[in-house]
């Protein structure tokens, strides 16, 4: 089916808890501050939500995220001298805004890099 149809774009890719730090905004470098964070990945978007509850209850019709990135020009990359912490994934907005995303779990952190670029990937392709 096209990547235009309501099932690709409503779709959840995947959802689940990160730890999350903003460290840009158009281009200008923020101070850390980490907290965690539900993550719901659907249709060209990446959605912020502080209440798991929330997060859970995700429709296409119904998204009040905290906050949401379009991932149309986006890149992923791993994070290796930007935190102290492992298993650091750095994500760029096309509009410079940076973020971290961390998981204690290496295969937490591997699954979230790699669903994430996959959308990427598919948006580059479009
Ligand atoms: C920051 C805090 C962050 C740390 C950051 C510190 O201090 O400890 O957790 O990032 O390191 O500056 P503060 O609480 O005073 O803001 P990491 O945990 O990702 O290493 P940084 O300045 O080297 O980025």
């Amino acid at each position: 089916s096209s990547s235009h149809s309501p099932d690709r774009l409503h779709m959840v890719e995947k959802s689940g808890q990160l730890n999350k730090t903003k460290i840009a905004e158009g281009g200008r470098k923020l101070r850390k501050c980490w907290a965690s964070s539900w993550l719901v990945l659907a249709g060209n978007s990446l959605m912020f939500y502080k209440d798991p509850k929330v997060a859970a209850a995700w429709t296409p019709s119904r998204s009040r995220p905290e906050s949401s990135v379009d991932l149309r020009g986006a890149r992923i990359d791993w994070a290796r001298d930007l935190s102290s912490k492992r298993n650091v994934i750095h994500f760029r907005t096309v509009t410079g805004n940076e973020y971290l995303l961390q998981s204690d779990s290496e295969t937490v952190s591997q699954e979230w890099y790699q669903a994430i670029k996959g959308v990427i990937r598919r948006l580059d392709e479009e």
